[in-house]
């Protein structure tokens, strides 16, 4: 019986996109201009079977998710993104919130005893917020749950933070890593050519700016992920552009972990107007960043943002991670319009999700060591 992957060599619709197939095939990297063919003419069923095999490739059958919860410090940004519902300056004044170290720490503390591994802390940019407060903040945490791994702060936060303390980026991550951060989430990325980030996130962190947070993380050995935000106003060459900064960078480094697309929702912004992607282009981005980003090794759906069936769904599209349990998941999302109202998912329904598409659920770490093989075992919350 002839395999999925020839079977797309053999239907291909045209030359270019068999010689994909091919590469594909043959594990060889697939060009700008391949990735571009692929966007424009490559069918939802084609780019899926390439994806696929990929993932199994990769993965066989294995899924990824961890325990973790979100602390979001605060809610009021100095800066102006304008996809963003959720800085406090978008008309929601009243709605603006600060946590306190204290507070932050109580969260901590309610997860004692419950087996999470990652605290995810990420926020807006408050020009209050500094280095010394961050530091006290990782530290504390370190102090009382060192176990727990800390992944905190986008490239946004980090170049605000630098720049006020007036240190170098290098400085700047050498003082968070010594404090004890130990890895960078992906956020801020959006979409890093300028024709773009001009005009929705004009007054933040550059493309350059970002890629260089990341770099100099990956130096001292800290890994990081990468996201994009995508189904707005960004052309497909704008999503090429931004993919093949993240290649290169990764060819230079390998330090980052996973890559996440973020699909753009839009309620409660200044791009309400922007219709939102259809299922069938999330599915194919997905799928086409597994073909072009050869060298990332995860790929991952973050369940809040895609809603919790469209997850499932696209881990037959190249995807091997659905992020985690995420408790208090993350208010930026449910402000944004995603469907996912709900605080968080427990282990069983996740481990239920996977299983439902005949995936093997397996819980990692922030580094992807493996903890927990749920493929045959019922799962004690
Ligand atoms: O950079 C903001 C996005 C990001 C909207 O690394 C929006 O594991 C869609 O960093 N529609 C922050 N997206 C979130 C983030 C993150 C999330 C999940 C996992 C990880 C990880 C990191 O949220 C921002 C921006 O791209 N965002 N507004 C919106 N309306
Ligand atoms: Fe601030 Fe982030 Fe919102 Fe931009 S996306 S306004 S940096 S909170």
């Amino acid at each position: 019986m002839p395999s999925s992957i020839d079977i797309c060599i053999s239907s291909a619709a045209n030359d270019q996109l068999r010689t994909i197939a091919e590469k594909v095939k043959a594990g060889t990297r697939i060009s700008d201009e391949d990735c571009l063919a692929l966007f424009n003419n490559g069918s939802l069923g084609f780019v899926g079977a390439l994806a696929n095999h990929i993932r199994e490739k990769l993965h066989g059958d294995k899924t990824y998710f961890n325990r973790n919860f979100h602390i979001e410090p605060t809610n009021v940004c100095v800066f102006s993104c304008k996809f963003c519902s959720y800085s406090q300056l978008y008309a929601h004044k009243e709605e603006g919130w600060e946590l306190s170290i204290d507070q932050m720490l109580d969260i901590v503390k309610s997860y004692d005893g419950k087996p999470i591994t990652e605290v995810h802390i990420v926020g807006g940019v408050h020009p209050k917020m500094n280095m010394a407060y961050f530091i006290e903040l990782i530290q504390k945490i370190h102090a009382h749950r060192p176990d727990l791994h800390v992944k905190g702060f986008t490239a946004v936060e980090l170049d605000y933070m630098f720049r006020k303390a007036k240190l170098t980026v290098e400085e700047g991550m050498q003082q968070l890593k010594d404090a004890g951060l130990q890895s960078l989430p992906g956020g801020g990325a959006e979409i890093f050519h300028p024709e773009v980030r001009d005009i929705i996130a004009a007054d933040k962190v550059s493309g350059e700016g970002w890629l260089n947070i990341h770099e100099t993380a990956h130096r001292l050995g800290m890994h990081t992920n990468a996201t994009m935000l995508y189904g707005h106003i960004e052309k497909y060459e704008h999503r090429i552009d931004h993919m093949r900064k993240l290649r290169d960078l990764q060819d230079r480094t390998h330090g980052f972990n996973t890559f996440i697309p973020l699909k753009f929702r839009n309620s409660n912004n200044d791009m309400s107007d922007v219709p939102e992607s259809t299922i069938t282009e999330d599915m194919r981005l997905y799928a086409i960043a597994r073909i072009y980003l050869d060298n990332f090794p995860h790929l991952k759906a973050y369940w809040p943002m895609l809603g919790r069936q469209n997850a499932q769904l696209s881990l037959s599209f190249g995807v091997n991670d659905i992020d985690g349990t995420i408790d208090d998941s993350t208010k930026i999302y449910s402000m944004a319009g995603s469907e996912e109202q709900t605080p968080a998912m427990s282990t069983t329904e996740l481990v239920t999700l996977i299983k439902q598409v005949k995936r093997r659920p397996i819980e990692r770490d922030t580094l992807y060591n493996e903890i927990n093989d749920y493929t045959f075992e019922a799962v004690n919350n």
